[in-house]
């Protein structure tokens, strides 16, 4: 049978599928059925133990995030401004040294996978800047084979990172410099080839730009609301959620599904937010080999600005929207009134749920 008829014949098959089929690609301990418990998730309980996890099927262990060198739920709010300074017609300048390494890490419980990085890391680090900056990016490919940075957005062709245009070759260094723009949600990843390879081994981060207040005086209170550092923007509960996804077997299908690299990471500890401070989400799909992922909220419905290249919503009062490949969007919504207590957020696609990637917020009073 084809590879990819087992995985679904299996997921198919049930719940269970999840399990029987990680028995198949790995090792007997890395999955396992957790307890189904009758009574329902109560606050501050560890929702890996309790019955609130869809049929039970989640992994036993954690990863190490110290040895991996990056942890998921840092990643939710590690911005990286860079190194800031003042160029003499009074651009601020953001300058970045991003280094490609070759490094195993481990993406499921007793799981390795061999990647290529960004800054030993995946995603790669989180560049935010405001719209206007001048971004100046120091690469080199400490790797062992070519790679680029293509940065969504607008700059010239020399600036384009595809392969043959600042293409690094091992040992190689090169400088990308362009100034930010549009604002919006972005992302960069390697455009050299094949191109899905290096983008399944690891290679992509999220790029932020902020909207430049100064530049939008008919919305200025949205702009500062989304610029870091503002006390406008502090008010909100922000956070990065890349999803992405990791065929371990090679086989061009994905086997294990999540936000920020490690499966069902926020949903054995859901993420904890203040239930009177809007909430808003920076998503970025990176999935290779599924065409479509999707983020749906439980409980509740987001305004969404696709792209995040808007000041106003592009779509209202929805509770799911779907990404094909690289595209992203901004989310904005509020627990203000809710009960407390864990709100599933996941994948609509039912396998990529079982496969890791559904999560929770857990609202405080
Ligand atoms: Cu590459």
């Amino acid at each position: 049978m084809e590879p990819n008829s087992i995985r679904r014949s299996l997921l198919g098959a049930g719940l269970l599928g999840a399990g029987t089929l990680f028995g198949k690609l790995f090792p007997a301990n890395a999955f396992a059925q957790s307890p189904d418990l009758s009574k329902s998730n109560q606050k501050g309980m560890d929702m890996s133990q309790s019955g609130m996890v869809h049929g039970g099927n989640m992994m036993v262990g954690d990863v190490d995030s110290t040895k991996n060198g990056f942890d998921p739920r840092k990643m939710l709010t590690d911005w990286d401004g860079g190194k800031v300074s003042q160029l003499s017609n009074g651009q601020t300048l953001r300058e970045y040294n991003i280094v490609v390494k070759e490094k195993e890490i481990e993406i499921a419980p007793g799981i390795k996978y061999p990647a290529w990085t960004y800054n030993g890391r995946v995603p790669g680090p989180t560049i935010r800047v405001t719209e206007g900056d001048r971004v100046r990016i120091n690469f080199k490919n400490s790797g062992s084979h070519p790679h680029t940075i293509h940065f969504h957005g607008i700059h010239s062709a020399r600036q384009d990172g595809i392969a043959g245009t600042l293409e690094a070759f091992p040992e190689m260094e090169v400088t990308y410099e362009f100034e930010a723009k549009p604002f919006g949600c972005h992302l960069y990843h390697c455009h050299s080839v094949p191109f899905k390879r290096h983008m399944h081994k690891g290679m992509y981060g999220a790029f932020i730009v902020d909207p430049d207040p100064q530049k939008h005086p008919e919305q200025q209170a949205v702009a500062k609301s989304r610029q870091l550092g503002t006390p406008e923007n502090a008010n909100w509960q922000e956070f990065l959620m890349v999803m992405n996804a990791f065929d371990t077997n090679f086989d061009e299908k994905n086997e294990v599904y999540a936000i920020n690299t490690i499966p069902f990471e926020f949903m054995k500890r859901p993420i904890r937010v203040e239930r009177d401070r809007p909430i808003r989400i920076y998503l970025i799909n990176v999935v290779e080999f599924d065409p479509l992922n999707s983020f749906h909220l439980h409980a509740n419905f987001f305004d969404f600005y696709d792209h995040g290249t808007t000041l106003t919503p592009t779509h209202r009062i929805i509770d799911t929207v779907s990404m094909i490949q690289a595209q992203r969007g901004i989310l904005e919504f509020s627990f203000k009134d809710f009960e407390a207590g864990n709100y599933m957020f996941h994948a609509h696609q039912s396998e990529f749920l079982e496969l890791g990637w559904m999560a929770a917020f857990e609202v405080m009073a």
